[in-house]
């Protein structure tokens, strides 16, 4: 029978010691409100002005509400906006402030480096089955042991909304093999049979989960009447650590025609941060899993 657990909550205030002491034991590091709440409502609206008239925000319950029909990641309808959504300047700078670096920086070190990739999430309810199916980030990254995922709630996230779910102490047993799925990514790794506990718990907007590259995680079906579930995420490592070349390309870009970094930079109005990994010392383009 499976188990859910509500998250362990970490503190900012923790000792770095303490912290990665969790994070060893766990796979991950859960912190409230640690990124500014309305960073995350201007993205939140920044996605939802292309997401209409599909998804529109609903005033009276402050949260992402579905009016047309459902669609999973790569459906043409996603196809269409998703573009959009990567080329908004607040969508790629998220991750590149202090709240959010100082927290990379108890994982990996004081040298972080930020993954270009940066993922926009967008849950349909109706859709179920292709929610994204229990993974590591190792394979999906083809990353090394000191990379590390953080995913951000851009609005309160309940039960049955699609929230994320981590396997507590799975990174330990390494990259685990995988057989296709339907959902986010297409595939779905072996759980083993005595891995029964699953933690998650309802978030709020600006919740953040940092999570071990081997660390399995999934997200719950949203089971919602109409409430689409709206978050970001990336990767990061210590700065130098070997990084997969595809990790340099926007999300996506590998099949949406043009989603390419001079689309996404063309109305930016700053350089600022634009090819910023130009010169990562090391990237490698050979597959490992
Ligand atoms: O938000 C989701 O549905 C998936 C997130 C995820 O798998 C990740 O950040 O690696």
């Amino acid at each position: 029978m499976t188990v859910f657990q509500p998250l362990i909550t970490s503190r900012k205030e923790e000792s770095t010691e303490q912290l990665q002491d969790r994070f060893n034991e766990q796979g991950y590091l859960y912190f409230k409100q640690a990124i500014n709440p309305q960073r995350c409502e201007r993205l939140m609206h920044d996605m939802l002005n292309f997401l209409q008239p599909h998804i529109v925000f609903d005033q009276q319950r402050q949260l992402p509400q579905l009016v047309g029909e459902p669609f999973f990641e790569t459906d043409p309808i996603w196809d269409q906006f998703y573009p959009k959504i990567q080329s908004l300047p607040s969508f790629h700078n998220f991750f590149h402030q202090a709240d959010a670096l100082r927290l990379m920086q108890v994982v990996v070190g004081p040298e972080v480096f930020v993954y270009p990739m940066k993922l926009g999430r967008i849950a349909c309810p109706k859709k179920l089955g292709y929610e994204t199916p229990p993974h590591q980030d190792a394979r999906s990254h083809q990353a090394g042991p000191t990379m590390a995922g953080m995913w951000v709630a851009l609005h309160d996230t309940k039960k049955g909304m699609g929230r994320l779910q981590l396997l507590p102490g799975s990174h330990k047993q390494g990259v685990r093999t995988v057989k296709v799925a339907d959902g986010v990514g297409g595939v779905q790794c072996e759980v083993f049979a005595d891995e029964r506990t699953w933690h998650v718990s309802d978030v709020e907007r600006g919740d953040l989960i940092i999570f071990h590259s081997c660390c399995v995680h999934r997200a719950e079906p949203n089971t919602s009447e109409n409430t689409v579930r709206l978050s970001i995420d990336t990767r990061f490592c210590d700065y130098g650590a070997p990084v997969f070349i595809s990790n340099l390309d926007p999300h996506h870009g590998w099949r949406i025609d043009n989603l390419n970094w001079e689309f996404i930079y063309k109305d930016w109005p700053d350089a600022h941060l634009q090819y910023y990994w130009r010169d990562y010392p090391d990237i490698f383009s050979d597959f490992r899993y």
